[in-house]
């Protein structure tokens, strides 16, 4: 099988995907996708994606999007190791914790957000009180399930969908400034994937187009 992703470094959703194929252990071929630099809005990525979005997933000449759905069509199709619980009802629990940061966190905070509010004369201030804001509501409430489900990492003792979606974030959070101080359990499983190499094989640093430090 050969795998294409379509990826940034900082992007929260490409990096939750760089993750999962990491801990599948499935090598792949590394497309950057120029974000800052508008990219995703010309050709040829905008035949990849039409949302203009990465990640894409190229599979054999196939694109799927949607960094959940890609990392659990890989969950299905490489069963080995289990990225969701056995349990149906562990799997949703795990599913929630995920959509936390997916569906309630990122959508406020990705760049394109954050250049829409800048096209309304928002000021830095108030866009830094933007994703403080949401960025802190959401990390508490998952804190809070990371405390109560984690032991090591967000659910249970191995990696899995929660922490692809949890470690991005947590980059996310440094990057603008939300202290993690107020979240132990998450700052538990931070320091737990700063050691694991899928982890650190995903992180932003690491990836042919990152940022300068
Ligand atoms: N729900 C999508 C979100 C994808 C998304 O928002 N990607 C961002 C990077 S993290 C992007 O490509 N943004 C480009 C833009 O906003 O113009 C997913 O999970 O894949």
């Amino acid at each position: 099988m050969d795998l294409k992703l379509y990826s940034a470094a900082r992007s929260n959703a490409a990096h939750r995907v760089r993750i999962a194929l990491n801990l599948k252990g499935l090598a792949y071929d590394y497309v950057a996708v120029d974000l800052a630099g508008s990219e995703q809005h010309k050709a040829p990525f905008r035949a990849i994606n039409l949302q203009r979005l990465v990640p894409a997933l190229d599979v054999d000449g196939r694109v799927l999007t949607q960094s959940l759905a890609i990392i659990e069509w890989l969950d299905e199709t490489q069963p080995q190791p289990p990225l969701l619980p056995a349990d149906a009802w562990d799997r949703a629990i795990v599913r929630g914790m995920a959509q936390i940061i997916v569906g309630d966190i990122h959508p406020l905070i990705n760049l394109r957000i954050i250049r829409a509010l800048g096209a309304m004369r928002v000021s830095d201030v108030d866009q830094q009180t933007w994703l403080t804001r949401w960025i802190g509501d959401g990390l508490q409430a998952l804190g809070a399930r990371v405390a109560e489900h984690g032991h090591g990492w967000a659910f249970g003792d191995r990696p899995g969908l929660a922490d692809c979606c949890l470690l991005p974030q947590i980059y996310g959070a440094e990057r603008y400034g939300v202290s993690l101080e107020p979240f132990p359990a998450i700052r538990g499983v931070a320091e737990r994937a700063a050691e694991h190499p899928a982890f650190i094989a995903a992180h932003p640093r690491q990836q042919p187009d990152a940022p300068p430090v």
